[in-house]
């Protein structure tokens, strides 16, 4: 393959890490209503006003997947999201009194689990010429997060475990 060929082949994308989500509850509202979140990431909702709570489940109904107080006294609930939810879209809301009939809920849309990707030094979700970069960057070295093989050097055999899942994860 040319060194042309490994140009091309580089993309851009966002580095996989888990982050912290935060819904803000206002009145009847959870906001954002459609959050986008990835497995592992922590989901914070906070209080603002009044009394209420997170409850998993759709219709109005709680489905025991998590459940959190949001009032003076409790003004922070975290869920962190479980891997069984990946690719799905999850439905909450308010089981105080009629609050749910009056429309407090809203949804979490769960993206898809990235499969370990060997090669992926970089952590971009594609293996591309920037991850041959790093891996030259640390050539001889005992670095493990290039150590793409585990042969506890990084060396050939890295490149060459690097160009076996060459483009994206
Ligand atoms: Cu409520």
């Amino acid at each position: 393959m040319r060194l042309s060929s490994f140009i091309l082949a580089a993309s851009i994308a966002v580095p996989a890490t888990s982050e912290t989500i935060v819904i803000t509850q206002n009145g009847f509202d959870y906001s954002p209503f459609e959050a986008s979140v990835q497995v592992g990431d922590t989901v914070r909702w906070e209080w603002s006003n009044g009394t209420h709570d997170v409850t998993s489940g759709a219709d109005c109904s709680e489905d025991g997947l998590f459940f959190g107080l949001l009032r003076t006294s409790n003004p922070v609930f975290e869920y962190v999201v479980e891997e069984s939810l990946a690719g799905q879209t999850v439905e909450y809301h308010c089981s105080v009194g009629n609050h749910c009939g009056f429309g407090m809920l809203a949804y979490l849309i769960v993206g898809d689990v990235n499969e370990p990707c060997p090669g992926d030094v970089n952590g971009d979700q594609a293996v591309t010429f920037n991850d041959l970069l790093e891996i030259l960057a640390s050539w001889g070295s005992d670095d493990a997060a290039k150590d793409v093989d585990g042969s506890g050097t990084v060396d050939f055999g890295d490149l060459l475990g690097t160009l076996a899942n060459w483009g994206p994860c």
